[in-house]
């Protein structure tokens, strides 16, 4: 019996750590949730999701028990003599009322969120992101770093560009996004011909880049690591080959890469990437393995 208590524990902690392996923050073969949050904002998100999940739940429910009722109970061989009367105050009251607090008890929590996600109202730094047919271009007008073009890495020289085969298809771009843990970032973004929408399933960030006008959003990232998101606008041909690839590191690491950035070492072509290399951010590929509390279970302990 404990041998068999064992093997379980054993199993669920496989299970625990795989499905919170490192890399935890991009899409997954067969994926069926949403992506784990790494920001305040995604982590609000999923828990509304989840409410809204089980209050849904309950009326499929009610409802399929309510036809499943009428179906049996009232077909005319178990009823072959229906009552004649058409109407009934206190059921018309309470399908009237019950529905409308059903509402009320969704739309507070919603009205919050929708005001939660929109702005920040102390912005730690700006990062400004122009989309483009069909690659991103961003820049830190707090930081002075002018606008350099991130474009996705082609399959054949992933691994040219990312070590150890952590590389991942479609969603690496050349030149990432560098941004700071634990900061209020403000997003302003906007487009240079037709509208994209600059998104990261686990920031909880998705907006419109629509030409001719800045749109504002926020992030607040929870943890160091690499996030990817797509431009989530159809805008054309390639629409599906204009990934973002972020890299989240803390503080003293990102003002080392500002600084790289504007300095001589950056490349001349791929300022942002030769600094990436340089101060080795993708050591952060790794983080969420190492801090899986489950490790020791499965004796992946580091
Ligand atoms: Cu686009």
């Amino acid at each position: 019996m404990k041998k068999i208590s064992f093997l379980f524990l054993q199993l669920f902690a496989f299970l625990a750590v795989t499905a919170g392996d490192a890399l935890a923050f991009e899409p997954k073969p067969a994926g069926l949730n949403l992506q784990e949050a790494a920001s305040p904002k995604m982590e609000r998100l999923i828990e509304f999701h989840d409410m809204l999940l089980i209050i849904t739940t309950a009326i499929v429910i009610f409802v399929f028990a309510l036809l499943a009722w009428v179906i049996i109970r009232y077909n005319k061989a178990a009823n072959p003599n229906p009552a004649s009367f058409t109407h009934n105050v206190p059921i018309e009251i309470i399908w009237t009322v019950v529905p409308v607090v059903i509402l009320v008890i969704i739309a507070i929590p919603s009205f919050n969120l929708l005001y939660y996600i929109d702005r920040t109202a102390e912005p730690d730094m700006t990062l400004r992101v122009t989309g483009n047919q069909w690659y991103w271009t961003y820049d830190y007008p707090d930081h002075g770093i002018e606008a350099y073009e991130a474009r996705m890495i082609t399959e054949d020289e992933l691994d040219t560009y990312i070590p150890d085969k952590l590389g991942r298809r479609l969603l690496e771009t050349y030149n990432p996004v560098v941004l700071p843990i634990n900061q209020n970032i403000q997003i302003l973004t906007t487009a240079s011909d037709v509208i994209h929408s600059w998104t990261i399933p686990a920031f909880g960030t998705k907006k419109d880049s629509v030409p001719g006008r800045w749109n504002e959003t926020w992030t607040r990232i929870s943890e160091p690591g690499v996030y990817y998101g797509q431009c989530s606008e159809i805008c054309g041909t390639d629409h599906a080959f204009m990934p973002i690839s972020v890299y989240a590191v803390p503080e003293e690491e990102f003002v080392a890469w500002t600084e790289c950035v504007k300095g001589e070492e950056a490349d001349a072509d791929y300022p942002g990437r030769a600094c990436v290399q340089k101060f080795d951010f993708d050591k952060y590929r790794q983080t969420r393995k190492k801090d899986n509390k489950l490790a020791f279970l499965t004796g992946d302990e580091e």
